[in-house]
């Protein structure tokens, strides 16, 4: 059964009655941009063809029921619980942060039924809950005829995440899954949220992008994710700008000098290079050059293990392994300690870069990694 038609049987199984309708939406990977997001900065994701699927209809009382076939037992909540940050919690957090995102901006949200089935999996680093949160939020916006321009979609379900849930990322994320779009990359700044789509035409270029889940259990991410930020922010003060953004790579020699320990230097100099990493690989996109991105995605691998140290050893094993099989670049995605690795490679030659990969796994005895091979898909929508 499609992820679709899970989520519709999940609907009627659960609720005895069907649907009004289906909403889709994906989990995405970063081709380049790593922690620039929340320093202001640039991003190229894209979203995946894996997709999350919600199947709802307006419910009774003004309250929500959402089921998911992770977990068997439906979860209900109220406007008193969705008002209250920690209100609900759980997976079922991500929905009741919608419901709370948009009364808190001023929106009737109609109560509703929704039952959710998706093949983003959950921990490996693709997004899953800005699918989920994307999903439930073209719903509801669709149930209740909310009146909330796609162009505020991210921020919005950003801001579930960061307030209901009480995760501090930043705008990525959400921007990839709304707004992404088929054989494009999408070039945001995350400053003033202008995107521009790149082409990322891989099957013309005889090309293809290998996902691997490295399958490293996530080792204190959400609290090494809050740390980085920090740190970020309190440099940002000290060399006196607004966000990161604003250190210019041609600067950044002046920029380190002004600080006074090696450890903050190295983090600002992960972001600033990282941004400039990203506006090299628009520029080589937008001249067809898609081969010669490979080195830019390496460095950016080099510098989160280095300088911003968010890798941890099966994440560096998968790097090596595929640059070693011939990929033109490999670089971990996503915000680090765990996730996923993606690697450019010939067409014909994933398989065998996923093998050796595999293999170099079993050496270390890593659990083995999965992989599969992805092309940019379309960001949310209605499946009717
Ligand atoms: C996570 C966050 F959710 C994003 O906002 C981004 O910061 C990313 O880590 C790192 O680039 O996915």
């Amino acid at each position: 059964m499609t992820v679709a038609d899970r989520a519709a049987a999940g609907f009627r199984q659960r609720y005895g009655t069907e649907p009004a309708g289906r909403w889709a939406a994906p989990g995405r990977v970063n081709l380049i941009g790593e922690h620039t997001d929340y320093n202001d900065g640039f991003v190229l994701p894209f979203a995946l063809p894996l997709r999350t699927v919600v199947a709802a209809a307006p419910g009774p009382d003004g309250r929500w029921t959402v089921w998911s076939e992770l977990d068997d037992e439906p979860v209900e909540f109220g406007a008193a619980e969705a008002d209250e940050p920690g209100g609900v919690d759980g997976w079922a957090a991500y929905v009741a942060g919608v419901v709370w995102a948009l009364r808190a901006a001023g929106h009737d949200v109609p109560g509703a039924r929704l039952a959710v089935a998706s093949d983003v999996p959950v921990g490996s680093g693709l997004s899953s809950s800005a699918a989920i949160e994307s999903a439930v939020l073209a719903a509801l916006v669709d149930l209740g005829g909310l009146d909330l321009p796609a162009q505020a979609w991210p921020r919005l379900a950003q801001r579930a995440e960061n307030d209901y849930v009480g995760a501090p990322t930043g705008i990525m994320d959400q921007s990839a899954v709304i707004r992404g779009r088929a054989g494009h990359a999408l070039f945001l700044d995350c400053r003033t949220e202008e995107v521009e789509q790149i082409p990322f035409d891989l099957d013309a270029a005889g090309l293809a992008v290998l996902v691997i889940d490295s399958r490293a259990p996530h080792r204190h991410a959400d609290g090494e994710y809050a740390a980085r930020r920090r740190s970020c922010e309190r440099a940002a003060a000290t060399l006196g700008v607004t966000a990161l953004r604003d250190v210019d790579v041609a600067d950044l020699d002046a920029a380190l000098a002004r600080l006074d320990d090696d450890e903050t230097r190295r983090r600002v100099r992960h972001v600033v290079t990282e941004n400039q990493r990203v506006l090299d690989t628009v520029a080589l996109l937008r001249a067809g050059r898609v081969r010669d991105t490979g080195p830019l995605l390496t460095a950016s691998h080099a510098s989160m293990r280095d300088d911003f140290e968010i890798t941890v050893p099966e994440i560096d094993t998968a790097v090596e392994a595929a640059l070693s099989a011939g990929a033109y670049g490999a670089r971990m995605t996503g915000g680090g300690f765990g996730g996923c690795v993606l690697a450019l490679v010939d067409a014909e030659a994933a398989d065998p870069v996923a093998a050796a990969v595999t293999e170099a796994y079993a050496k270390r005895g890593f659990t083995a990694p999965g992989t599969l091979t992805v092309l940019p898909a379309d960001g949310v929508t209605r499946l009717g």
